[in-house]
């Protein structure tokens, strides 16, 4: 009887510092290379000219490309990583338009064909009660169809920070924790705007490919951002 309990506590003790050594940030680039490393990147640049420029990633995503993504894709070992971490900044934009992490693990248990989308976005948004758009930083958890990738609902929708500080000019450090059953956005500079987790009472159905990338998007016609971006880390 003793022995088994001195067993148990032991297994107890490995499992507990095996858990806390695991969960590592890990840089995945720093971008200081001449040219984007394909071999850690698939790029989408129908809506934008995707580039490295002095140490940073640059995406000068153009004007009229509404509803078009340009994304950078980690493609090593994506279904490894249980965070994100990147600085993003905002160069300029005008009109609807954002930049972000956006990250694809799984789909409802439900409906297979309905996949899990969590986004962290810098956003460029109009505002109906200002008449203008104000700068925000926000977080969702939306249902998105897997046959056309519409939207269809949002499950979570947070911001951290919304007509509080300016964006543009500013280096965001965006961290996004994620896994099937719970997703955690924080922003800690250029100033604290807090964390927000949402955990879902049961669990999603993970994917095979997880994928996940750091974009931009714009909304409206005459919507154009251009967004560097710096020390990506993933956590594994
Ligand atoms: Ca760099």
């Amino acid at each position: 009887m003793k022995k088994t309990l001195i067993s148990l506590f032991v297994i107890g003790i490995i499992t507990l510092f095996t858990a806390g050594a695991y969960a590592e940030w890990v840089l995945y680039d720093n971008f200081d290379s001449e040219e984007i490393n394909l071999n850690k990147w698939d790029i989408d640049d129908s809506s934008a000219d995707i580039f490295i420029e002095d140490g940073r990633l640059k995406i000068e995503h153009s004007a009229g490309n509404p509803n078009d993504s340009a994304w950078a894709k980690i493609i090593k070992n994506p279904h490894k990583w249980r965070g994100i971490k990147a600085t993003m900044e905002v160069e300029s934009w005008e009109g609807e338009a954002r930049a972000g992490i956006g990250i694809d693990i799984g789909t409802l248990p439900e409906n297979p064909d309905y996949l899990v989308w969590y986004e962290m976005r810098l956003r460029n948004v109009w505002t109906e009660s200002l008449q203008d758009y104000v700068p925000a930083v926000s977080g969702y958890a939306s249902v998105l169809d897997t046959n056309n990738f519409e939207w269809q609902y949002d499950i979570f929708y947070t911001n951290l920070g919304y007509n509080k500080q300016a964006i543009v000019g500013e280096p965001h450090k965006l961290i996004a924790k994620f896994n099937t059953n719970s997703i955690k956005f924080k922003v800690k500079e250029p100033v604290n705007l807090g964390q927000v987790m949402y955990e879902f009472t049961g669990k999603i159905d993970k994917i095979e490919d997880a994928w996940l990338a750091i974009g931009t998007k714009t909304a409206t016609e005459d919507a154009y951002c251009v967004v560097y971006v710096d020390d990506v880390y993933v956590l594994r």
